[in-house]
């Protein structure tokens, strides 16, 4: 049985871009207006450049499924480039002059050649559509296990919402995202990340900011503490650190955690029988201070995560840079890009964390089937709400 995985190719001014997901259940139904929703919505955001006039990113399923379901067998789905012009010298020149902050030095070096476009078509963020269309179906799985997930912008630049975000009103608060430019659940923030944005704009610099995902409705005990590279907060945070762009990570706290007591840090338990049909099987936190994991696995609690995106390596007014060929100083070369993707970021985090908590939930659960992994879902939750299940007199005290 092969694991949930997923892979993409493709560059960026090639054909097409590809993502090819290996593990899913048979019978799984592909939310077309979903996956398709967050590729446009990917697209968008207030301060993205020229490209997304050219682009209408649409997946083409072409294996693995029919008549809407999957089959089993990989699915590998296409988003076709509009802008696609590899092979055109004049078009697509070489790059010569390294953008601090791009993979264009480190790549050249790294394959033998002064032409930071060989390694520029994959390293950039175009990438991502493909990204986000794998972890949107996978987004589709979680759903069947009513598993839900909500991604927003926090930050940009110095402006932060306060927003708090909780399992009984992010329905509302992702209307307000949806009608955010910035996709900030906040209309006066966004209105002060719209001025930032410009001002970059102006100023031809660029500007990075906090993205923030939530995952509601998971049952404790997804993930694992038997080997590391089974726990869920780690499979997290090695798919955002995967992000083009993302320079951090944190789970709840994050690292707020170093300049805090223990009492002030962990998040106490009760036990409320009334709330024993919910995702926490009853156990009630009144924080969430652990962004929804312990020992690496999930305890209940919505799992929350926060990434940081750096700005945009794309300058128009250029960095210092040196010619690769010459070794002359010289400012870094422009390519047309983005002035702010942070929001373009925050579709895509959502879906790269939702991919990972269905790889775990898959590894617990597992089936071949729909039937079977929500059979299994099933059996898990109702079992668990009913510990201990030796007669009491035999648990010890
Ligand atoms: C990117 C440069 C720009 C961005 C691109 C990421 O592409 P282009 O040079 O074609 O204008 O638009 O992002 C996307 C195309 C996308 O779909 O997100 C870069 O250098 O990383």
């Amino acid at each position: 049985m092969p694991k949930l995985e997923y892979q993409t190719a493709g560059e960026s001014h090639g054909p097409t871009l590809v993502c090819t997901i290996t593990g899913l259940p048979a019978g799984l139904p592909l939310d077309m207006d979903r996956i398709n929703g967050e590729l446009a919505r990917r697209q968008g955001g207030y301060g993205r450049g020229g490209r997304q006039r050219i682009e209408t990113d649409v997946a083409d399923f072409v294996t693995g499924v029919r008549l809407g379901k999957t089959t089993g067998a990989p699915v590998t789905a296409l988003v076709k480039n509009k802008d696609s012009r590899l092979d055109d010298l004049e078009r697509t020149p070489p790059v010569y002059r390294p953008r601090p902050g791009h993979a264009d030095l480190a790549g050249s070096i790294k394959w033998l050649t002064t032409d930071c476009r060989e390694t520029l078509e994959r390293a950039s963020a175009r990438e991502t559509a493909a990204r986000t269309l794998g972890g949107v179906v996978a987004a589709c799985l979680l759903a069947e296990i009513n598993v839900q997930t909500f991604g927003f912008v926090r930050q940009i630049l110095d402006v932060r919402t306060d927003a708090s975000v909780t399992p009984e009103n992010w329905r509302e608060m992702r209307e307000l995202r949806d009608a955010s430019e910035t996709y900030c659940p906040d209309p006066a923030a966004t209105e002060r990340h719209k001025a930032i944005i410009r001002q970059a704009k102006i100023d031809k610099d660029t500007v990075g900011g906090l993205c923030e995902a939530h995952i509601f409705g998971l049952p404790p005990g997804i993930g694992s503490c038997m080997d590391w590279r089974d726990k869920l907060d780690a499979r997290i945070a090695y798919a955002v650190m995967g992000i083009q762009a993302f320079k951090s990570v944190e789970i709840g706290l994050g690292r707020a955690v170093a300049g805090l007591h223990g009492s002030q840090v962990h998040d106490p338990i009760r036990y409320d029988a009334s709330k024993k049909s919910e995702s926490t099987l009853g156990f009630v936190r009144s924080s969430n201070n652990a962004g929804g994991t312990e020992g690496g696995m999930s305890n209940g609690m919505p799992v929350v995560v926060t990434g940081a995106m750096k700005p945009i390596a794309t300058l128009l007014r250029g960095m210092p840079s040196v010619d690769l060929n010459t070794k002359q100083e010289q400012d870094s070369q422009y390519e047309r890009s983005d002035i702010c993707a942070v929001s373009a970021a925050s579709v895509v985090m959502e879906a790269a964390v939702a991919f990972e908590v269905a790889r775990s939930a898959l590894d617990k659960f597992g089936g071949d089937s729909l039937i079977e992994f929500k059979d299994n879902y099933e059996r898990f939750v109702e079992t668990a709400r009913i510990l201990p299940l030796d007669p009491p007199e035999t648990v010890i005290a």
